[in-house]
């Protein structure tokens, strides 16, 4: 047998255990070596059952994702799946699939052309394809409706959620789940079945009669909502929809060739960088071997939005938090907005009452510091004032223990400065999570000058745990994300002063597929945060530069966007946004006292100032090293910003329309709106000059720091 594919007896029962790790993905041999065992076993006379396992944490996590990288760069792709998946289907012996794990993908797919599947509890299978951009590629298409239904199909072939084992066995996928030892378990079932006629899922068509027309359009109803601008999602509803329609065969040859267009295309290039950036974020040059310390207790100070979310964050990781504020109304405020967050979820059946008790449970809600002596992290997040912070770093400085991670969660001040107020700045460093911060993905992780690595180490190892991305940045205003954030919205701003409407600005960036447009996200932040942010950096604007001019003026006038029911557009009591004529006017006035001429401006014009000057500061940031890599700077932008990411992140994007493209639309801009906002960054300016990418600087880069 290979390393992979290991083939062993129990008595009659011949046992195929994949080994490869560190997820069992059918990389090239893998499925020759289980097809070989296969017929190994079943030429053996001794062998009346056959069992398929996987080593380690994992059954198969499905085909290798690194093969299609190679494949979209003109590499022969491997031979087809199929012919191996028909000939353990066409095995004469049971052939029984034993689930642990995760059977994602081409491992579902390989489980389902076996007779039997047998899962342990709290595993998963699913088609999560679409996530990549590209549809299953090995029948799944169409043994998963013979098995589970059409609907079900549907749904987990277009949306590419896993499902867990009472679900599966309930629609069908899985014919039993083993509570205890899975091998043992699978043996036993195994000894149920022998004897009876291995059923094939390519001949089970009784499910396929459900073929309601109905099932199709709402999916791509849907598909279209909640996917927005992916084409791999409808493809895997017509590959669904063709199962029920043509034969097995040309039903696998039809989503052989949707397969081929997808995995082809753009977007599932874009998908696929975006799956392999989020796993190297944690790749930190010089970190290898530093041993994170382990986290038990957390406390946090401030129960405002942020510090709540926070609060929550750590209770949902089955931490146990101390809250802490400074006015007991301050404190019933923060719980009552934590008690109702968790209460909502338990209303839509996503938490259980008794996951919320015990979330509830784990958090300590007081006015003091008690208890902060036991903490091994305590995360500021009060009210963005240098002052203040250095007052709360004073103080915790001098009661947390030496081993205590002091973090902060502000989102642009100096790093540096906090520390400065601390004797421990090696244990000081920025959290900066993203609102609400118990939803969302991303976590910065502010590198000091004086930032231990093994305080860095921590705090990455601890993102896993919290279910965060956690994305390493160095130490600069805006760090990473709101540092790009800055120039995106100054253009989105400067573009209505020259002429475009602020429904123009935000239905460009929609359009391109953002989440939202760039001044509907600042109602929904608050422009007053921006606005404070501005009043405290004024000494520092560059005289004789454009500034953006009405924000602020709607700040004057109180106007901070939803929250006040008024901004850059005006918002009713359910807070649906309607375009504001008062701020259409003030625009049209300031522009004109401002001198600016205005003028017709297209959608393209809008998504090129905003996107572009975007990659452009990425650039700088990235040759700065406040970024390790351009990847990770679209894993920011994907999991903080909704940067679509079928389009793989800014950085990406522009690798995908050019550099050279990027630079010269770059110096049209600099010679229309001044250096001093658009000068090309050094960086891209030598990578488009060379013919590079920005991958190809992070392949350079990981080189050279040995990876
Ligand atoms: N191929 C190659 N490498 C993979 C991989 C895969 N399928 N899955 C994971 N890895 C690597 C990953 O890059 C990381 O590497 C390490 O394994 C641990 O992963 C024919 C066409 C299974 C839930 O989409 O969702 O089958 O960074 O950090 O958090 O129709 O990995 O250590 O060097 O994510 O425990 C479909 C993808 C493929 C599943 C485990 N399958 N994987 O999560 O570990 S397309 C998927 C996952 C396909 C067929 C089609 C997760 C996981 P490194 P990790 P984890």
């Amino acid at each position: 047998m290979s390393e992979t594919v290991r083939l062993t007896r129990h008595e009659e029962i011949a046992i195929i255990t994949i080994d490869n790790p560190p997820v069992n993905a059918l990389s090239p041999g893998v499925p020759e070596a289980i097809q070989a065992a296969v017929e190994s076993a079943a030429g053996d006379p001794g062998v009346n059952a056959i069992i398929v396992i996987g080593a380690g944490r994992t059954f198969i996590a499905g085909a290798d994702i690194r093969e299609f990288v190679k494949i979209v760069k003109g590499e022969k792709p491997a031979r087809s799946l199929l012919p191996f998946l028909t000939a353990i289907e066409t095995c004469p012996k049971p052939v029984i699939m034993a689930i642990h794990g995760q059977a994602f993908g081409g491992g579902l797919e390989v489980a389902m052309a076996g007779h039997y599947r047998v899962i342990a509890s709290g595993a998963q299978v699913g088609q999560p394809e679409v996530k990549l951009g590209i549809i299953p590629g090995a029948a799944g298409t169409q043994r998963l409706p013979r098995l589970a239904g059409v609907a079900k199909a549907v749904e987990m072939c277009a949306f590419g959620e896993p499902v867990g084992a009472e679900e599966a066995l309930a629609a069908g996928i899985v014919d039993r789940i083993i509570e205890g030892e899975l091998l043992a378990g699978t043996v036993a079932f195994a000894r149920e079945i022998v004897g009876q006629a291995p059923p094939r899922s390519s001949r089970r068509d009784s499910k396929l009669s459900d073929r309601d027309p109905a099932i199709f359009a709402s999916a791509r109803r849907q598909a279209q909502k909640t996917k927005r601008g992916q084409t791999a999602p409808l493809a895997a509803i017509e590959a669904v929809e063709a199962a029920t329609r043509l034969p097995f065969d040309e039903g696998c040859a039809h989503e052989a060739d949707l397969f081929r267009q997808c995995l082809h295309s753009t977007q599932s290039k874009a998908l696929i960088h975006a799956f392999f950036a989020e796993r190297a974020v944690s790749k930190i040059p010089g970190l290898a071997g530093t041993q994170p310390s382990e986290i038990r207790r957390a406390a946090v100070i401030g129960a405002g939005t942020m510090g709540g979310g926070i609060t929550m964050t750590y209770a949902n990781a089955g931490i146990p938090v101390i809250v802490k504020e400074t006015s007991q109304e301050a404190l019933d405020r923060g719980m009552a907005t934590i008690r109702k967050n968790y209460a909502g979820s338990v209303k839509k059946g996503r938490l259980t009452q008794t996951a919320m008790d015990e979330r509830m449970a784990r958090i300590t809600p007081q006015l003091t510091y008690d208890g902060f002596d036991e903490a091994d992290i305590i995360v500021e997040a009060v009210f963005e004032g240098m002052a203040l912070k250095k007052q709360v770093f004073a103080e915790i400085d001098a009661i947390a223990k030496p081993s205590c991670i002091l973090a902060s969660n502000t989102s642009y001040l100096d790093i540096d400065e906090i520390a400065s107020a601390t004797r421990r700045p090696g244990m000081v460093l920025g959290n900066h999570f993203f609102s609400p911060a118990n939803v969302m993905r991303l976590l910065e992780i502010v590198r000091g000058k004086a930032t231990s690595p093994e305080a860095i180490a921590t705090c990455m190892a601890f993102a896993r745990k919290l279910k965060k991305v956690g994305v390493l940045a160095g130490n600069c205003r805006g760090f990473i994300g709101n540092r790009m954030l800055g120039p995106y919205l100054r253009e989105a701003q400067f573009l209505v002063e020259e002429g475009a409407t602020v429904g123009d600005v935000n239905q460009a960036l929609y359009d391109f597929g953002m989440a939202m447009g760039p001044l509907a996200m600042s109602d929904l932040a608050g422009l007053d945060v921006g606005w404070r942010i501005r009043q405290e950096f004024r000494h520092l604007e560059r005289p004789g530069v454009r500034q953006p001019l009405v924000a602020d003026l709607l700040c004057e006038m109180g106007r901070y966007g939803q929250k006040t029911g008024r901004g850059w557009s005006q918002y009713d009591e359910s807070r649906n946004p309607s375009p504001d004529p008062e701020t259409e006017a003030l625009i049209e006035k300031t522009a004109s006292d401002g001198g600016i001429e205005r003028r017709h401006i297209t959608a393209e014009e809008i998504v090129d100032r905003c996107v572009l000057a975007l990659i452009n500061e990425g650039a700088k940031l990235l040759e700065e090293g406040i970024a390790l890599r351009a990847s990770d700077i679209d894993v920011v932008y994907l999991n903080g910003y909704g940067f679509p990411a079928w389009r793989g992140g800014p950085m990406f994007y522009a690798d995908t329309v050019g550099l050279d493209h990027i630079l010269a639309r770059l110096k049209e801009f600099e010679e229309r709106h001044g250096t001093a906002l658009w000068s090309p960054a050094p960086l891209l300016q030598r990578l488009a000059g060379r013919g590079n990418t920005f991958s190809s600087f992070d392949q350079e880069a990981a080189a050279a720091a040995g990876g």
